[in-house]
């Protein structure tokens, strides 16, 4: 039956297929291996999967550099494989979102075959061509994401191109109405074949300043959230004149939003990553119900896990987007993976692995988990020949890239490979992430098991997927917050803190029951909620 607003709430559970599980035995991963582990999928109590690119592609950026929107890349299988891969996650009731790469494609795409081979071809103005300066050199002063210049010379046509990331991932014009067409026919493509759902990767990146306008000097500001330091990534912030929510793209995400709804139950979660400056872009992408559904931020991608932190963006995005929806994460395959983010020492791994999901759980938005969290597995530690990331190899060792966080699934520690693939992997498998992998955790207190049961646990309680949240003024290292629907009123206290804390029962408030959640136990004395070191605290209130 129909639920137009499943969405809404969700848990995606991000796979990325290239190393969740190999079944051709040639060290990458591929969708019959992402069908073989559906049944693993389905037993985290996960809405849906978002699937990283699988379409026919060079490689240079791991996928994300596509040169056939319509097609499976021969590395991941086929479209039949595709299809019996949906079949089964629908009957095991798993939505499939996939990833539409459309602000760039790769340079080996037939449109940019065509569009580079002179100035007249009727693909001529499909990317982003400019004339030299007078003096040779490149038409303004943009970099690229990844280093270096954001713009190409073709010898050919004796033009700079655009790109916001590889040089081999030319930008597209969405300025040109035929772009956005042939895009909208790749969408249509998908739906047609019964995909859920899209994430649009880099979806404030579509239009570009027509003027080519230089961008300002590069200020750096400490707090605002989510940037990286210079000294991190000297390319990290694009800060173009032009405006940032790209007022042109408001129509183009209305047009894709009419083309969703031609078709039951569609949902599209863009990736918003600019720091702070997201929120106002949020706002305008995903409020009036006729944009995205949801928008996906980086904020809680950074080092920080506070309550400061936490309260901060979580509030600022409350006061900005009225009535648009966010996607939480804590990790994905861009960032370091949070467990190495945020504990100090191995030992407090499992407890902040475990505190992290409940925290999560607990916010009012969608949520995305990324492969291997639930595993509570560290960021691999890397050489620099086993680097397979074009960025992390250019900034190596200042920034190590992010392959990291893309090393393969451990399911059996004592498998070759650990049963990720008969063959060597593409990337190593880390000898620590073994005594973490899924045949270790099945027993119940493991942090698989903690995932299992507060999954469950959000799903049982209505005010999590969409009830309202009010955070509660408290000390510093607590996060404290209601969460209210249909008479329904529960108290989160998240002590961040690594020492005991203890929190008066806010003015008024009187606690019916102690609603723990998984793995915690609620304490409540004289009137005071008592918090150990990294504790939850869940009440009903008596209304
Ligand atoms: O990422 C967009 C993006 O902004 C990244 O450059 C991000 O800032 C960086 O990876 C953080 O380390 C998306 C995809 O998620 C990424 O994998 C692609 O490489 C990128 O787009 C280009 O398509």
């Amino acid at each position: 039956k129909s639920n137009p607003d499943w969405w809404r709430g969700a848990v995606i559970y991000q796979v990325y297929p290239r190393s969740f599980q190999d079944t051709k035995g040639d060290g990458f991963g591929d969708l019959k291996g992402v069908t073989q582990r559906l049944p693993y999928i389905a037993s985290l109590g996960v809405d849906a999967i978002w699937l990283s690119p699988f379409f026919t592609s060079p490689m240079a950026d791991m996928g994300y550099d596509v040169s056939n929107y319509c097609d499976v890349d021969p590395m991941f299988g086929t479209l039949a494989d595709f299809d019996a891969m949906l079949k089964n996650a629908h009957q095991l009731g798993i939505k499939v979102i996939i990833d539409q790469v459309i602000s760039h494609t790769s340079d080996q795409h037939p449109w940019f075959k065509e569009s580079r081979s002179d100035r007249t071809n009727p693909k001529s103005d499909w990317y982003v061509w400019a004339d030299p300066k007078p003096d040779g050199t490149a038409p303004n002063n943009w970099m690229s994401i990844f280093g270096g210049p954001g713009w190409e010379w073709d010898g050919v046509r004796k033009q700079y191109y655009m790109h916001n990331f590889l040089g081999s991932q030319p930008d597209l014009n969405f300025h040109n109405p035929d772009v956005q067409e042939a895009l909208l026919e790749t969408v249509r493509f998908w739906l047609k074949r019964g995909v859920d759902g899209f994430r649009l990767d880099t979806v404030n990146f579509y239009f570009h300043d027509k003027e080519l306008r230089d961008n300002p000097p590069l200020v750096y500001d400490p707090d605002a959230i989510g940037l990286d330091a210079p000294d991190v990534n000297p390319y990290g912030m694009q800060n173009h004149l032009y405006d940032k929510t790209q007022p042109e793209n408001i129509g183009f995400l209305q047009r894709f939003r009419a083309l969703l709804e031609e078709f039951d139950d569609r949902a599209s979660v863009g990736e918003v990553g600019d720091g702070a400056r997201s929120l106002k872009t949020v706002a305008a992408y995903t409020g009036g119900g006729d944009k995205l559904h949801m928008c996906y931020t980086f904020d809680l991608l950074g080092p920080d896990f506070t309550a400061t932190h936490i309260r901060r963006c979580v509030t600022a995005f409350q006061d900005a987007v009225t009535d648009g929806w966010v996607c939480w994460a804590f990790s994905n395959h861009d960032v370091t993976r949070h467990i190495s983010r945020f504990a100090q020492t191995v030992e407090e791994r499992e407890r902040i692995a475990k505190l992290a999901i409940s925290v999560l759980a607990a916010l009012r938005g969608s949520i995305c988990l990324y492969q291997g969290e639930e595993l509570a597995l560290p960021e691999a530690e890397l050489e620099f020949a086993d680097l397979r990331d074009p960025y992390g190899i250019r900034f190596w060792p200042a920034f190590k890239g992010r392959d990291g966080c893309r090393t393969p699934m451990v399911w059996e520690k004592d498998a070759d490979f650990a049963g990720f693939s008969e063959a060597k992997p593409w990337l190593p498998v880390p000898a620590e992430h073994r005594p973490l992998a899924v045949d270790q955790q099945e027993e119940a207190g493991s942090v698989l098991d903690h995932y299992r049961q507060t999954l469950a646990f959000r799903k049982a309680h209505a005010p999590l997927l969409d009830g309202s949240m009010i955070f509660l003024e408290t000390n510093q290292d607590i996060l404290a917050f209601t969460r209210e629907k249909g008479g329904e009123k529960l108290l989160f206290v998240f002590n961040l803190h690594r020492g005991p804390q203890t929190v008066p029962l806010p003015k008024g408030v009187k606690i019916a029951d102690l609603v723990p959640m998984p793995g915690f136990a609620p304490q409540i004395e004289d009137g005071e909620i008592v918090l150990e070191a990294m504790d939850v605290f869940c009440g009903r209130i008596s209304l």
